[in-house]
C-alpha cells in the first residue's frame, strides 16, 4: 500500500482484495487482465474502471490498480468520459471502439474522438491540468493505410490537444502508450488537476515532444514525469520508461541490459525529481512499478534485475506488451508518493 495521508494513494490488488476492502475512497480503478471482457465481476458502483487487456505475467490472472484519494468523490459521465471527481482532482476513463468508414484510418479516428471528449470534459468539469495519461491501442506496431499505427495515435494525439489550445511541449502530462491485445478497444485513463504539476524531464533523453522526425513527423506528446504537490504530500508520476538514451534505443535484442538501461534512465528521473522537491527523497525502492514485457520468456532475467534493483517487497507488476518501437524489449512505469512537511 502507497499513500500519505491527504493525498493520492495508489494500490495494485487482486480482484478479491478490491471486492472485500471496499475502500471509501476510491477515486478510480484501472483493470489488467487478458481478454476486454475480463473483470465482468467487478462491483463498481459508480467508480470509473479502464478495462485493459494485457496479459498479467505473474501468479494472478487479473490485476486491479486502484487510486485512492483520501477524501469524498463524486461521479459522473460527460460524452463518453467516466469520471469521478474531488474538489482538487479527476480520475476519467474512455473505451473507445475504432470506426469505420472516416476521413483517417480507424484507429487514428478513435483517437480523435477519445482526445476530442477527454478535453471537453476537463473544460466543462473546470480541471485544466492533466498530470498523467495512460493509452492502450491494439496493435501498437502494426502498420495500417500505409503508416505505423501508434503513429496514427500521435498524430491524432498531438491534433486534438492543439486544437484545444493545449500546449504541445513542455507543460504536457506523463503517459504511457501501449499495445493491448488486438480484439481490444482504444482504452485511455487519466488523471487531471485544477493546479498545475511540475514537469520532469530526463537529461539523458532527448524530450520525446522534440524527438528528430525518423520517429514520425507528429511527436509524442508527454513529459517524462510530473510532479503533483499536495497538502500533506507529493506524488511523482513517472511515464512508461524504455532503454533510450538520447532518442535512440539501445541494446536492441538484449533484454538484461535494456532493463539495466530502462533502471539508470528512472533513477535520473528520480534525481531531478528530488532537485525539484528538495526533501521528498524519491528512491527507487519507494516506487510502485508496472512493468510491460513484449517477450514473456524474458520475465526470469527481468525479475532478477529488479528484485536486485528495487528489493523483493517492492510494489510491483508485470504485463505483457507491446512497446511502441519495435526494438524495444521492456517499458516500465511507476509512481512514486511520499509525505510532505508542511515546511517544504
Ligand atoms: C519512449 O520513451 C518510449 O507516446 O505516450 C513512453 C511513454 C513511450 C509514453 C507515449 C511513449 C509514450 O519514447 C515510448
Amino acid at each position: 500500500m502507497m499513500h500519505a495521508s491527504g493525498g493520492l494513494h495508489l494500490d495494485y490488488v487482486s480482484p478479491a482484495e478490491y471486492q472485500t476492502a471496499r475502500w471509501a475512497d476510491v477515486l478510480g480503478v484501472a483493470t489488467f487482465h487478458g481478454t476486454p471482457a475480463g473483470t465482468s465481476g467487478i462491483d463498481c458502483s459508480g467508480i470509473p474502471v479502464a478495462r485493459i487487456s494485457t496479459p498479467v505475467l505473474t501468479d494472478e490472472a487479473q490485476v486491479y490498480e486502484v487510486w485512492r484519494c483520501g477524501e469524498t468523490a463524486e461521479s459522473g459521465q460527460h460524452g463518453g468520459v467516466s469520471y469521478r471527481r474531488t474538489p482538487h482532482m479527476l480520475f476519467g476513463c474512455i473505451t473507445q471502439p475504432e470506426p469505420h468508414g472516416g476521413r483517417h484510418p480507424p484507429l487514428q479516428e478513435a483517437t480523435l474522438a477519445a482526445y476530442g471528449q477527454i478535453c471537453a470534459t476537463l473544460e466543462a468539469q473546470s480541471y485544466p491540468h492533466l498530470l498523467r495519461v495512460w493509452n492502450y491501442l491494439p496493435g501498437i506496431n502494426r502498420h495500417s493505410h500505409g503508416t505505423e499505427r501508434y503513429r496514427q495515435f500521435n498524430s491524432a494525439r498531438l491534433h486534438v490537444l492543439r486544437e484545444s489550445g493545449r500546449p504541445v511541449t513542455g507543460s504536457v502530462p506523463a503517459a504511457s502508450a501501449l499495445g493491448a491485445t488486438s480484439d481490444s478497444p482504444l482504452v485511455v485513463y487519466f488523471l487531471a488537476a485544477r493546479t498545475a504539476p511540475t514537469f520532469v524531464e530526463n537529461p539523458r533523453q532527448v524530450s520525446a515532444y522534440h524527438y528528430p522526425r525518423q520517429y514520425g513527423t507528429h511527436r509524442p506528446v508527454f513529459s517524462r514525469a510530473t510532479l503533483l504537490r499536495q497538502p500533506g504530500s507529493l506524488t511523482l508520476f513517472i511515464s512508461g520508461t524504455a532503454s533510450i538514451v538520447g532518442h535512440r534505443s539501445l541494446h536492441v535484442g538484449d533484454i538484461g541490459a535494456q532493463t539495466l538501461e530502462t533502471l539508470t534512465n528512472i533513477e535520473a528521473l528520480l534525481t531531478e525529481a528530488n532537485r525539484a522537491a528538495p526533501g521528498a527523497d524519491f528512491t527507487l525502492r519507494s516506487l510502485a512499478c508496472k512493468v510491460y514485457v513484449r517477450r514473456p520468456a524474458d520475465l526470469p532475467i527481468i525479475q532478477a534485475r529488479l528484485n536486485e534493483a528495487l528489493g523483493e517487497g517492492a510494489q510491483v507488476i508485470y504485463l505483457q506488451a507491446d512497446i511502441c518501437r519495435q526494438d524495444l524489449l521492456i517499458e516500465i512505469e511507476a509512481a512514486g508518493i511520499r509525505p510532505l512537511a508542511a515546511a517544504a
